[in-house]
């Protein structure tokens, strides 16, 4: 990797032309910057980069003067940090003077991308991973189980992706759409080269027709709006059946990692009410109610997970039945719940913050879009930009009260993106209002600086053919079409 540096940094000098004015054009915004000049090519002596434990593990130390660049990273991944630097500095008009003294402010910088109601395939997820590693993201968060399809090879389980495979959100019958093993692989690779670690998430007890239409034998029903939706507690070999598939997962991400969901389950177990299996479950292990059985579940899987060798991460779901307290991370997204994350605060579950709003970005951009979701309001990119800090007192919280918080990501739940422009349209720029929030200290953020750096982001998206929604001039990037928009009041939210 070293050497690697060296030459990438070699071929950025022999590009510098003339740098900019203005705010350093690099998103996120590094911490701490003191610029002296241009550098030129022709002083250029020497080129050196190094790894100094001491600095803050992904953090970076950069020193340009008119005759040296200096690149210390506080772990290979401080290092590819700092060339993301340089190489935005010289895509943005060239390397300037001065140093550069930079860190993350969160661990987790992530983004998740919902596979399982539409599939986006792999040139579309290595090209989300390219963007996420020039904004420095570093956790993917890959959603690869659901109703409308199972898109994860399992080799001890083949009907998973030859009936479960089969159907998108919007035509059950669509042709079967998933990853070979081969594939994992090969994206976990690319991933890695790029310093983000993969967490694949295999939804469970609920969110489960897909897998359930595969193998009926582990059904435990669902309702009349979400039919099939449960796997079956009552049944030991439910609990073999989905520790099996676990093993195949756990072997093919190397990440420390396993999202087993854990959401929503209430809108689907009631058929668990008649099932004889749960009942004699209920009656031996003394569970007066729906709510036990999931737990029990849930605290059954988390052992399985645990044998693995992997921490457990869940939806905020997951705290009602008690795994906060066995160490698992928790995904706080209801942001209409703040007594979920005030008390995953009070009591030190590390915790990422992904509320609806303003991180899911299915929900749109601006009021006059039409496809998407709007539930008492929308995700616009200041709001984005403004979180988490703007958000503290809506919540009862102070920044102090945050200490357990490891850090934020944004959620694509796939249901209205039909198509990789409808993708896209979603995603971009708000990742880049994303990763500033999650790298940059709230002390140096500045949203008329960022929107001014993002001129140079549009150019590039431009260059490489990717849709986005310019807030600048919208009627240039029309609106992707797609179903219309799903509005929801708070008093019809289910949870
Ligand atoms: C809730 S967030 C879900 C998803 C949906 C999403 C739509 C979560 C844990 N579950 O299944 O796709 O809302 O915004």
């Amino acid at each position: 990797m070293r050497k690697a540096a060296v030459i990438c940094l070699l071929a950025l000098v022999a590009c510098t032309g003339k740098a900019p004015e203005g705010p350093l054009p690099v998103i996120p915004a590094p911490q701490e910057v003191s610029l002296d000049g241009t550098l030129s090519r022709a002083s250029l002596e020497k080129v050196v980069t190094s790894i100094d434990h001491a600095l803050p593990e992904e953090g970076y130390l950069l020193e340009v003067d008119k005759r040296s660049i200096r690149l210390v990273g506080g772990s290979e991944a401080g290092l590819y940090y700092g060339m993301q630097t340089l190489l935005q500095e010289k895509e943005n008009g060239g390397l300037r003077c001065g140093t550069i003294t930079d860190w993350p402010r969160y661990s987790w910088r992530g983004f998740m991308l919902d596979e399982a109601r539409h599939f986006s395939g792999k040139e579309r997820v290595k090209m989300i991973l390219d963007q996420m590693a020039r904004l420095k993201l570093n956790r993917f968060h890959w959603h690869l189980t659901d109703a409308q399809g199972w898109r994860i090879q399992i080799e001890g389980w083949p009907l998973l992706t030859e009936v479960g495979a089969v159907g998108t959100h919007s035509d059950p019958y669509a042709p079967a759409a998933y990853y070979t093993q081969k594939d994992i692989r090969e994206i976990v690779a690319y991933a890695a080269e790029r310093h983000i670690v993969v967490v694949p998430e295999i939804d469970m007890p609920g969110h489960a027709a897909a897998a359930n239409r595969s193998y009926p034998a582990f059904n435990g029903g669902g309702s009349p709006t979400q039919p099939d939706f449960t796997f079956n507690p009552g049944k030991e070999e439910t609990y073999a059946y989905l520790t099996s598939i676990l093993r195949e997962v756990a072997a093919l991400f190397p990440g420390p990692w396993l999202h087993i969901g854990g959401d929503e389950v209430n809108y689907g177990s009631e058929a668990w009410v008649s099932s004889p299996e749960v009942k004699a479950l209920m009656r031996r292990e003394k569970l007066s109610g729906l709510k036990e059985v999931e737990g029990y579940f849930l605290h059954r899987m988390a052992d399985s997970v645990k044998v693995l060798g992997k921490t457990l991460i869940g939806w905020d779901d997951v705290m009602d039945v008690g795994l906060g307290e066995e160490g698992a991370l928790i995904d706080w997204w209801r942001h209409d719940r703040p007594d979920k994350l005030k008390r995953a605060m009070a009591q030190g579950y590390t915790t990422i913050l992904c509320p609806r709003k303003p991180l899911y970005f299915d929900f749109v951009q601006h009021d006059d879009h039409k496809v998407g979701r709007k539930w008492d309001g929308f995700c616009p990119m200041e709001d984005v930009y403004a979180f988490p800090d703007a958000w503290y007192e809506g919540w009862g919280l102070t920044e102090k009260d945050m200490a357990p918080v490891l850090g934020i990501q944004a959620n694509l739940w796939s249901e209205l993106t039909h198509n990789t422009h409808r993708v896209d349209f979603m995603v971009f720029p708000r990742l880049y209002a994303l990763a500033e929030s999650a790298w940059t200290l709230p002390q140096n953020k500045d949203y008329g600086s960022f929107r001014r750096r993002l001129e140079d982001a549009y150019r590039l998206l431009d260059a490489m053919g990717i849709y986005y929604y310019d807030c600048r001039a919208p009627q240039h990037h029309p609106e992707p079409e797609g179903p219309s928009i799903i509005e929801r009041k708070p008093q019809d939210w289910k949870d």
